[in-house]
């Protein structure tokens, strides 16, 4: 039974994930499943209160270290809402145990913590990076993956917060209307309108913003995704009345990086993703009083 006492015992001490059954994986995955369901694909915030935050988290990849360092500190400033902004594995040395405690917080706090879609929230990169082999080792069987894939499926792709701040994994698409296509829509609906939505949304998970850049150029990232210059990026900012837009997806030596007139602000939330000879720091955003600030994580 993952019952609260069960859920705040791995919440405190995520170590313990990895000597889990699978009956308490799968109870997980299908509970975190449920509650995502019945969420918009574009997620809405209001803050009424200047002084509520709003804490946006980037790539996680398997970093348990820095997560646990994260889930410290939301408890001590207590943030209203955490939004994580997917990532969560492939690559780190904790994978399962990160994507099972960030579902175990959104069991026990559904309120509180949200989780969007990123690009390795699917099979074809778990396959790629590492995720699907972990665990088709640990349980011995692939055919439990899809209770993963069933988790990924319904997760949605951005955050809106107080009508100004938007929040997703990769970037704009080409799609000025994507937006209002979202609104509304719960993960059941995408099969009716998938064919004039999947690009978009494979381009919000894997977009990057770049200086100097005019309109969208192809990426070196693949094909269909795009890399965004400022002039487009404001086009579509304006077309909203956005203020600011808080990505993740890439990381930089410096933890954090604003473009565009401090108007995109990108985090990363692992710290030393590419090993100890080519340091990060790990970041995080703090939305307050409707104005964004990054932090980095000591
Ligand atoms: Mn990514």
């Amino acid at each position: 039974m993952i019952d609260k006492p069960f859920l705040d015992n791995i919440i405190r001490e995520p170590y313990k994930i990895s000597k889990l059954d699978f009956q308490y994986i799968s109870q997980i995955l299908r509970r975190a499943e449920e509650i995502f369901k019945e969420e918009k694909l574009l997620l809405e915030f209001n803050l009424d209160d200047s002084k509520s935050e709003v804490w946006v988290i980037g790539d996680i990849h398997g970093n348990l270290e820095t997560l646990q360092r994260l889930i410290e500190i939301i408890d001590e400033k207590k943030p209203e809402f955490v939004i994580f902004l997917g990532d969560i594995v492939d690559r780190g040395t904790s994978q399962l145990e990160c994507l099972i405690l960030v579902l175990a917080l959104k069991i026990r706090y559904p309120n509180r913590y949200y989780l969007l879609k990123g690009n390795h929230e699917t099979l074809e990169m778990n396959k790629a990076y590492g995720f699907f082999q972990e665990f088709k080792y640990r349980f011995n069987d692939q055919k439990k993956f899809d209770e993963v894939l069933a988790v990924y499926n319904v997760l949605p792709f951005c955050a809106l917060v107080n009508k100004g701040i938007l929040c997703l994994h990769g970037g704009i698409p080409e799609d000025i209307a994507i937006l209002r296509k979202l609104k509304g829509l719960k993960p059941r609906d995408i099969a009716s309108v998938f064919k004039t939505i999947a690009k978009s949304l494979v381009q919000i998970m894997w977009n990057d913003p770049k200086s100097d850049l005019k309109g969208f150029s192809e990426s070196f990232r693949g094909p269909g995704i795009k890399s965004f210059g400022e002039d487009v990026f404001n086009d579509f900012m304006n077309e909203y009345n956005l203020k600011y837009l808080i990505r993740a997806h890439e990381v930089f030596p410096e933890g954090y990086r604003w473009f565009f007139n401090e108007r995109l602000l990108s985090i990363f939330s692992s710290a030393n993703y590419r090993g100890k000879f080519s340091p990060n720091p790990a970041s995080y955003a703090v939305i307050k009083n409707n104005l964004v600030k990054p932090k980095l994580i000591k």
